[in-house]
């Protein structure tokens, strides 16, 4: 990796701007036209003036922020006044804009409700005048913005009285940038902040993001990976990088650094980075005074330490908390935070030991040292005991710090969820491990963790701090590639601001932000995205097991069997007879009893335990019974092929908005929900062949190993394909493919014996990340399909992660006819294919 020197970059600073990169997808942002009657009465009544109160950058913003709405949402191109050219009294409609003490200053009787706090807003309507009034200039920021999201449902604006404050104070997104462009788990291609180890010369892009961030009330991001390079905090990178924060500032969004805890060490000469000698303490003090000279308004650091390779406190037989406070009191002077994560664990564990338990590690390494933590760290905590996983409990360290400052840890960026190439709306998600009470006094009102992350302690304590913080890893494509899936990163938004909202509401209120007020869109998109997350634990990994995916790779995928017998923890214990993890008290690994009294006592007991979460908790045979009375294994093999079906649905759903979404969206969705609806069969086929064969236990409905409609690659005739072993052996069929290397074009071929009729023909093919295979599938001599493996999936190998599918419809097949696929391989990539699979076409009968 490149150093970010300062030779470099000044010369990047006078380049021309990337014209590739623009400003960026408007995303929710589109302000598309609504009826101005609709919202203020008679279009007469639109107010054709906006008076910006205050010179303050962010109520600037602002007033441009509306400028913009107008003319997008009403067509209307409005005067932008400042409250001296707006005289008090004169007949004009109005829309004013300001603190509460300016608009005090300006018209005292305007004020007439109680006082505002921090980022906290109110919109009225008094007379001719739309009122919106901050507890301080964030505070208008975001009250233009409220204020736009009703004119964009089309809400009367006749009696507005609307107020509103951010349930906590921390909302923060972190980005997983490198300085060398890429971005860690981030699926949407290349950093807007980083490029080649220099901060890039065009920020239009980081200044769109933070647009983006503050119109859902996100105020701060943390612009680096993790997993820190030190060298970002050298001077000369610094510099650079408050360049990122002169193109926040506009939006109130405060830059925030992750820092490597080595860096006194790493960077900064010293022989030591333990957090209690007094040089180290200094260097750290020295080195925030000097981030704060180049970057005022700097938010504080996130910090990985000790987990999964990050040097850490450890290392001398330091705490956590040791670690944390050293540099919270070199940020302190300044306001800044400490964001300490709880995501600390060994990845060493010893599978043997039927004691051992990943998911033990937060609680364990860091209640100990509740209420040693300065006022200003805050411990974030990601919702799960484990790691994003598509289903997990609630982590129990929310419960386990009644003397800390915590913050949830939710992730936008679709990791174990299908990185975007899948439709998973997360909110429901969220708002499962934020409503989860964790009734940590018996007797007492209920504890939801949004409560805890609020800053209500459980023994009634409250603490100053806490929040919220979204992995968000946008990237230069669309901000996160999939346009459905940002309703991911609104939703994030919306529920830091006020996780009561349901997910129902806030994805609705996105559908009609983004694509408009129309009845029809507004019911499919809807229905898409809330049921986008059930469906998707469906086919991968149900019933508390985790994702079931590569977990030591791509995260793609599936591959159940690499969570087992290795050192990262991930098991699902699965054997002949059963599966699950025994995390009980009694019998297994205790992790249940790290749950205030109630919750685990619902946990321990098979009885409470929701289905859902029975193998996060549970080790149970196969022919255990559910709830509902189905055997488990049954359930397994019933839920993968309903998910598949489910995934499969989503795409005529989706055509039926072709001409009322925006072209440009419709294709890209289109794009992604076919590959989905062929990648759920991948996992589908994967997870059933192994549980069939790990269980020996048969389908009832002898679906799993019966593919009537298929002909494997290796039993076609074959001209130049040879046959391979595929691993995992359960992501092709019979655990083979053909390949087709030292030949510029090879060809399978098979005489189709079945009867005369109309059929949709399916290649199960692998496209790796690098080469663009060349495909062309004929039928009785005629080319009836041609396609190149250029989707650039996830891997170089033949497994889940490629595994995909090109389908042609409605072919008309006759007894005796030649199916053949011909096949041209590119560069690494031999053309590698499963199977072929042909289906009697649904619409349209036989000849
Ligand atoms: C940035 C998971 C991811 C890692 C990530 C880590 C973390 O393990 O796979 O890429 O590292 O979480 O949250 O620190």
């Amino acid at each position: 990796m490149l150093l970010l020197a300062a030779a470099a970059a000044c010369a990047q600073d006078s380049a021309p701007s990337d014209p590739a990169l623009g400003a960026g997808d408007p995303a929710w942002l589109a302000y598309n036209a609504v009826q101005p009657a609709a919202v203020f009465g008679a279009e007469s009544s639109v107010p054709d003036t906006i008076v910006a109160l205050g010179q303050d950058l962010l109520e600037q913003s602002a007033a441009r922020e509306l400028a913009l709405g107008w003319r997008g949402m009403l067509a209307h191109v409005p005067r932008v006044a400042d409250g001296a050219t707006a005289a008090p009294g004169n007949r004009q409609n109005l829309v004013v804009l300001g603190t509460q003490a300016e608009v005090r200053a300006w018209r005292p009787a305007l004020v007439n409700g109680p006082s505002l706090g921090p980022d906290s807003y109110r919109l009225r309507r008094a007379a001719n005048i739309l009122l919106v009034e901050g507890g301080d200039a964030r505070g208008v920021l975001y009250g233009a913005f409220a204020l736009l999201r009703q004119i964009a449902q089309q809400h009367s604006l006749q009696a507005l009285d609307i107020g509103s404050a951010p349930w906590a104070a921390v909302r923060w997104t972190n980005e997983w940038d490198n300085p060398n462009g890429t971005i860690e788990r981030g699926y949407a291609g290349p950093s807007i902040f980083f490029a080649d180890g220099h901060v890039r010369a065009d920020l239009s892009r980081a200044a769109a993001y933070a647009r983006l961030l503050a119109s859902v009330g996100i105020d701060g991001c943390a612009i680096n990976n993790v997993n820190a390079d030190p060298r970002l905090l050298l001077p000369e990178n610094l510099k650079q990088i408050a360049r990122i924060a002169d193109a926040f500032r506009p939006y109130g969004v405060r830059l925030s650094l992750s820092i490597d805890m080595s860096s006194p060490k790493a960077i900064g000469g010293l022989s030591s980075f333990d957090p209690l000698d007094p040089q180290v303490a200094a260097w750290w003090q020295a080195k925030f005074d000097q981030v704060y000279r180049d970057i005022p308004d700097f938010g504080g650091v996130v910090i990985k330490a000790d987990s999964e390779g990050q040097p850490g406190p450890s290392q001398y037989g330091r705490s956590p908390a040791d670690a944390a406070n050293v540099i919270a009191r070199a940020l302190a002077p300044h306001g800044g935070l400490v964001l300490y994560r709880g995501f600390v664990y060994n990845h060493h564990l010893d599978w043997h030991d039927m004691k051992a338990d990943r998911a033990r590690a937060g609680y364990d390494n860091f209640h100990k040292y509740d209420g040693k933590f300065d006022s200003n760290v805050i411990v974030q905590i990601k919702y799960g005991p484990i790691d994003f996983q598509v289903r997990e409990p609630v982590s129990p360290l929310f419960a386990a710090l009644p003397g800390t400052n915590e913050a949830i840890e939710l992730q936008i960026a679709q990791e174990y969820t299908g990185q975007q190439r899948h439709l998973v709306y997360l909110a429901p998600m969220w708002k499962i491990s934020l409503d989860t009470d964790m009734r940590a006094s018996l007797g007492a009102p209920p504890l939801p963790v949004s409560e805890l992350i609020a800053g209500k302690s459980v023994d009634g304590q409250r603490h100053s701090l806490g929040g919220f913080v979204g992995v968000a890893n946008v990237g230069a494509e669309g901000w996160l590639g999939n346009p459905l899936a940002l309703a991911n990163l609104y939703s994030f938004g919306r529920l830091a601001w006020n996780p009561r909202l349901s997910a129902a509401a806030i994805a609705d209120e996105w559908t009609r932000l983004t694509f408009g007020n129309d009845p029809t869109v507004r019911a499919i998109v809807d229905r898409l995205q809330m049921n986008s997350w059930h469906i998707y634990e469906s086919y991968t990994g149900p019933l508390g097991l985790g994702t079931l995916t590569d977990i030591i790779g791509i995260h793609f995928g599936p591959d159940p069997e690499s969570a087992e017998r290795n050192g990262w923890g991930q098991w699902l214990r699965a054997d002949r007879q059963g599966v699950g993890m025994d995390r009980t008290v009694a019998t297994g690994t205790g992790f249940i009893g790290q749950y205030p009294a109630p919750l685990a006592a619902q946990y321990e007991s098979l009885q409470t335990c929701p289905d859902n979460l029975l193998l996060f908790m549970h080790h149970v045979p196969y022919t255990y019974r559910l709830h509902d009375g189905k055997t488990l294994i049954q359930y397994i093999y019933d839920t993968h092929y309903w998910g598949a079906q489910a995934a499969a649905a989503q795409v005529p759903a989706w055509e039926s908005l072709r001409g009322k979404v925006p072209d440009a969206a419709y294709a890209e969705v289109l794009k992604r929900l076919q590959f989905q609806a062929g990648h759920a069969i991948v996992w589908r086929d994967a997870l059933t062949r192994w549980f069939a064969r790990m269980s020996g236990i048969p389908d009832d409905l002898h679906r799993v190993g019966n593919d009537p409609y298929r002909m494997v690659a290796p039993a076609m005739k074959l001209d130049g394909y040879t046959t391979v072993d595929v691993t995992p052996w359960e992501t092709a069929s019979d655990g083979k493919a053909v390949v087709c290397t030292g030949r510029a074009e090879c060809s399978l071929s098979f005489t189709w014996e079945k009867p005369d009729g109309w059929y949709d023909i399916a290649v199960q093919y692998f496209d790796f990340r690098n080469g663009a295979s060349q495909y062309t599938l004929q039928v009785a001599g005629r080319a009836i399909g041609s396609w190149a493996a250029d989707a650039a999936l996830p891997d170089n190998r033949i497994n889940g992660n490629t595994s995909t599918r090109y389908t042609v419809q409605n072919v008309a097949l006759h007894r005796g006819d030649t199916v053949r696929l011909l096949a041209r391989p590119d560069g690494r990539e031999p053309a590698p294919v499963d199977y072929i699979e042909l289906t009697p076409s649904a619409a349209v009968e036989p000849q």
